[in-house]
């Protein structure tokens, strides 16, 4: 794995000059079954092109990519390139029946998308079941030929991808848990560039290894790929610089530890100012609630070329599962870098000041062991999928697979951090919210205790958002708004909601189209933490959804 990784990267740094002069990047993806070999269980999962990560994607900023998607295998599928803003290209953003229907066995798709006013790290993903355990990989995108980044250039780049793997399938994971009503089993490794490290009760103790020479910065591209866990990062006897998160610089600050939540992004400096050695890098979780969590800690190793094998790792105690202040400490030192070349555009009017609970409930359910399943809710909406996408049926004005009227507060206020309601259950339907094209929005995401309070690591497609505040308790919306910072607000587009907390952000809704909204914990997805925004066609020539690509598959 190692030297396949090396590989690829010689690879990309041969071609690199071809990356500066092709405007257009083609990329062909197979999607095949694969015989995993390497890691904690030996089985058969699918990839792309074979591969477990799956191939990066190099890009420039204003580059097209086109993609071409051919389904080998027997499940439906469809990929996400999460964080792309996809301007006005929602038929290639890729959520399955929400922005297209899935590409199913036999069938293709080329997903065409231009990156505009966007660099950094980001990722693509299955966007379908739980396929995206094994189907993903990185997605860089370079800035413009001849532009510098905001900090020093790094000697080298490496991507250093963290996952879950489970010793089961991972959709007999979920199947099983959707028959039962309650949890899935936790995933029994963590990854690092698809391998664990030694692990207790596993098949394979390889782990990845970074080479790297004395006295030289890297940049490593570190990418949350979990379904379900957040995650530390640490790098024995090295701090760390953060430059970028989710594909926006942000004020350079040093830390010993990395908290990212499944579909976030960072980017750090590593100075190798040590001589020799070989040091442990760590990733383990972080779950300040008492549920089940994945233990067990992933190793990769830093060495320092020339240091002989047989010298001993120096060893990092990973922080504990609970180590909130840790995570608060890294999430509140995360400033945008409100330069005049990257300014924070943060809007100040706000036309849509919306609210949303979000938490977990218990339905009715005559088929499941106990007559009761959990599911999961924005505003006490458990999302009902539709048979076919709500893009379609969004233009070409399709009744009766959606409603736009999601509710802008949350129907039954209460202490919702302090006592709950007696009642757990939810309603369910297929609700969205409609905004007008480039209408300011205004929203606080805050975490109810029912069953119990958890971080929710919020994605939101087709934008960035400014993260404006975030606190403990329930959010007064006299107090709180004033404490916002709208300077300098970290940029991304996947944020965490404290556990028994709120966090609010704002956006511009300046791209027309259905833009999904949901937990990046896949278990909470599936359950219906999940909603759309739909944005509808401005005025202008470049302000309206392009029409559907003629080979957008059907349902
Ligand atoms: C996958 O690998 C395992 C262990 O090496 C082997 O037992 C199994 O037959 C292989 N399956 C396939 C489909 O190749
Ligand atoms: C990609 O989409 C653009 C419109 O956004 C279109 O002009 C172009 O022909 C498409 N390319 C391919 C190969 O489909
Ligand atoms: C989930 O875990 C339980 C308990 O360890 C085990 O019996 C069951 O087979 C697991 N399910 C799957 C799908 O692996
Ligand atoms: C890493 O090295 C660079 C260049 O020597 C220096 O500017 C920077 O402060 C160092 N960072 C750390 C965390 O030591
Ligand atoms: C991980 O969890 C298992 C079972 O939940 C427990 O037995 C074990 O001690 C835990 N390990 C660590 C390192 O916390
Ligand atoms: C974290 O968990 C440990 C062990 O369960 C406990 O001793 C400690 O008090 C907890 N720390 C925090 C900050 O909650
Ligand atoms: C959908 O309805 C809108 C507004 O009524 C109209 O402008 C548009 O042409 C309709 N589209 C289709 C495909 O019928
Ligand atoms: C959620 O909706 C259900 C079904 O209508 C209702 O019984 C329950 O009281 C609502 N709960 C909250 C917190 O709004
Ligand atoms: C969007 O609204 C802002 C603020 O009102 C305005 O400055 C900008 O020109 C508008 N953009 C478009 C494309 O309409
Ligand atoms: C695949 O998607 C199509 C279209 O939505 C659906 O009819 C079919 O049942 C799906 N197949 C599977 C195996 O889920
Ligand atoms: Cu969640």
């Amino acid at each position: 794995m190692a030297l396949a990784f090396i590989a690829k990267f010689a690879i990309f740094m041969w071609f690199f000059p071809v990356l500066i002069y092709c405007k257009i990047q083609h990329y062909k993806f197979d999607v095949e079954i694969k015989n995993a070999t390497r890691l904690c269980s030996s089985k058969p999962i699918v990839t792309i092109n074979g591969l477990f990560p799956g191939p990066t994607i190099y890009a420039r900023e204003d580059d097209t990519v086109l993609i071409k998607v051919v389904n080998h295998v027997t499940y439906n599928m469809s990929i996400h390139w999460h964080g792309i803003r996809q301007l006005r290209t929602g038929w290639a953003d890729g959520p399955a029946y929400i922005t297209q229907c899935p590409i199913q066995p036999g069938q293709s798709y080329v997903y065409n998308f231009t990156i505009t006013g966007q660099r950094g790290t980001l990722f693509w993903h299955a966007h379908i079941l739980w396929l995206r355990a094994t189907v993903h990989g990185a997605l860089i995108v370079l800035p413009k030929a001849g532009v510098p980044y905001p900090f020093p250039a790094p000697y080298q780049e490496h991507v250093v991808l963290l996952g879950e793997w489970w010793k089961s399938d991972v959709e007999a994971v979920i199947d099983e848990a959707m028959k039962s009503g309650f949890a899935p089993n936790v995933s029994d490794a963590h990854t690092i560039n698809g391998l664990s490290g030694p692990v207790p009760n596993c098949m394979s103790q390889e782990g990845f290894t970074l080479e790297v020479d004395h006295g030289k910065t890297y940049m490593l591209r570190i990418i949350n790929a979990a379904l379900n866990e957040e995650l530390f990062f640490k790098i024995a006897n090295h701090k760390l610089t953060v430059v970028e998160v989710d594909a926006t610089y942000v004020k350079p600050f040093q830390t010993n530890t990395v908290v990212i939540a499944p579909g976030q992004t960072t980017n750090v400096l590593v100075n190798t100012s040590h001589l020799s050695g070989k040091y442990m890098v760590s990733v383990s979780p972080y779950l300040d609630t008492p549920i089940a969590v994945d233990n067990v800690t992933a190793s990769a190793t830093l060495h320092y070329s020339g240091t002989p094998s047989t010298v001993a790792t120096t060893l990092t105690a990973p922080p504990p599962r609970n180590a909130t202040l840790t995570a608060s400490k890294f999430i509140n030192s995360l400033r945008s870098l409100n330069s005049q070349a990257f300014p924070s555009n943060v809007p100040l009017q706000i036309d849509h000041s919306l609210m949303f609970t979000v938490g977990l409930g218990l339905n009715r359910c005559p088929d499941c062991v106990t007559g009761r399943r959990v599911v999961a809710y924005f505003n006490n909406v458990t999302f009902v999928m539709p048979k076919i996408d709500l893009l379609e049926a969004h233009y070409y004005n399709i009744s009766g697979v959606f409603t736009d009227d999601f509710p802008e507060k949350p129907p039954m206020p209460y202490d919702y951090t302090g006592t709950q309601p007696e009642n757990f259950a939810t309603t369910e339907g297929t609700r969205l919210y409609r905004l007008a094209y480039n209408s300011t929005v205004q929203l606080v995401l805050q975490d109810t205790g029912m069953i119990v309070p958890e971080d929710h690591p919020i994605h939101l497609h087709g934008f960035n958002f400014f993260a404006v505040g975030r606190g403990i308790g329930n959010f007064d919306p006299e107090k709180d708004p004033k404490k916002f910072n709208l300077v300098d607000p970290v940029e991304r587009n996947t944020i965490g909601v404290p556990s028994g907390g709120w966090s609010a952000i704002r956006f511009r809704a300046d791209n027309p189209g259905v833009w999904f909204m949901h937990c990046h914990l896949e278990v909470h997805t599936t359950w219906g933490l999940k909603m759309a925004f739909v944005v509808d066609n401005g005025k202008g020539p470049d302000e309206s959804l392009i029409p559907p690509p003629a080979d957008l598959p059907l349902c």
